[in-house]
């Protein structure tokens, strides 16, 4: 009788496991895709907060089948380093600065000129549009695709050595900048000591004085807590920094066009989400930094178009590099957006 119930047991067992494999493989497709998505700031920043929006809407445009599994403060890497991982097909997407990218995609320094934009609306126009636009055309040859460009911000300098108010004070500085030519480059054309570093890295050298100061927009600096190791905030406005959302191209290219429409459609409404939140967070960023303890000098605009004339030929290898059609047609554009002025 045991031995009859154990047969009868192991024949139900395998029938049932042959009739369920097909339900297994339908379980497999009803998996919901995970999307690992990496960035450099932490959850409570303006950049954390566009990368919820964008996880529910991928979710809910996606009838539960795309998944975010979003990972903040660089822990799946620096900029550069996901990068790589994106383009290697080790991780699916990241949002990051555009200037980090030049390294692999150059047009993306037309974003380093120094006083390119005069405001977000110029920014949104520039970058919406087509030289936004022929700029990310260039990512998929280098295996990324790029799929909307966020808004971090304008860039203002903190030290922990004196306000900033004239082009002089920078010098002697140990200024830390992104990975880029271009920051290096305009930086020590200032006087100051730039010295290239990831930003995940950045909080620890400004605690230990590795380097004095940094720039970044004032989102970032709040957020990053760098009011804790910096004491001078000066309004400089030095550059218009955009963030890029991209995916890796060989995830890319395994997507359905459904899919891959889920993801631009959910794009777009995280930026403008994004825009808009950043703006509002910048638009009273130095009350707060100014609680923080932070003690903010404007610069005049005499002293900024000083620093503006010292970059001019900063300008001229960033046209070299993105190719002088590309800089031409922003300049057009920007003509035209100011009312051909
Ligand atoms: C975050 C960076 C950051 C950028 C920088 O990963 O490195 O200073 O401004 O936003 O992309």
């Amino acid at each position: 009788m045991k031995l009859f119930r154990r047969t009868l047991i192991a024949t139900l067992a395998a029938a049932a496991a042959t009739t369920l494999l097909p339900l297994a493989a339908q379980a497999q497709d009803i998996k919901p895709r995970i999307i690992r998505f990496g960035y450099g700031l932490v959850e409570n920043s303006n950049q954390g907060r566009a990368v919820k929006v964008f996880a529910d809407e991928v979710e809910k445009r996606s009838g539960g089948k795309m998944r975010l599994r979003a990972v903040g403060a660089a822990a799946l890497g620096s900029d550069v380093q996901m990068q790589q991982a994106l383009i290697g097909g080790a991780q699916e997407m990241m949002v990051g600065s555009t200037a980090t990218l030049v390294g692999i995609v150059k047009e993306m320094a037309l974003w380093d000129t120094p006083f390119l934009f005069n405001n977000g609306a110029e920014a949104d126009a520039i970058l919406d549009g087509p030289v936004g636009q022929k700029v990310m055309a260039k990512m998929p040859e280098k295996g990324l695709v790029g799929l909307v460009y966020w808004e971090n911000g304008f860039r203002n300098l903190t030290n922990s050595k004196r306000p900033i108010t004239k082009t002089e004070d920078l010098a002697g500085v140990k200024l830390r900048v992104m990975q880029n030519p271009v920051y290096l480059e305009s930086f020590n054309a200032l006087g100051a000591n730039a010295i290239p570093m990831a930003f995940s890295e950045l909080f620890g050298a400004l605690e230990t004085k590795t380097v004095d100061g940094q720039e970044n927009p004032f989102n970032t600096i709040l957020s990053s807590k760098f009011y804790e190791v910096q004491k001078y905030v000066s309004v400089t406005n030095h550059v218009y920094s955009p963030w890029i959302v991209f995916v890796s191209k060989k995830y890319w290219d395994g997507l359905s066009k459904d899919e891959q429409k889920v993801l631009m459609d959910a794009a777009k409404v995280s930026r403008d989400f994004e825009r808009k939140d950043t703006r509002a967070e910048a638009a009273k960023a130095v009350a707060d930094l100014k609680s923080k303890g932070m003690q903010v000098n404007e610069v005049s605009p005499a002293e900024v178009n000083r620093m503006r004339d010292k970059l001019t030929r900063v300008n001229a290898t960033i046209a070299t590099n993105v190719g002088m059609d590309l800089w031409n047609e922003t300049q057009a554009e920007l003509k035209k957006l100011r009312g051909g002025k």
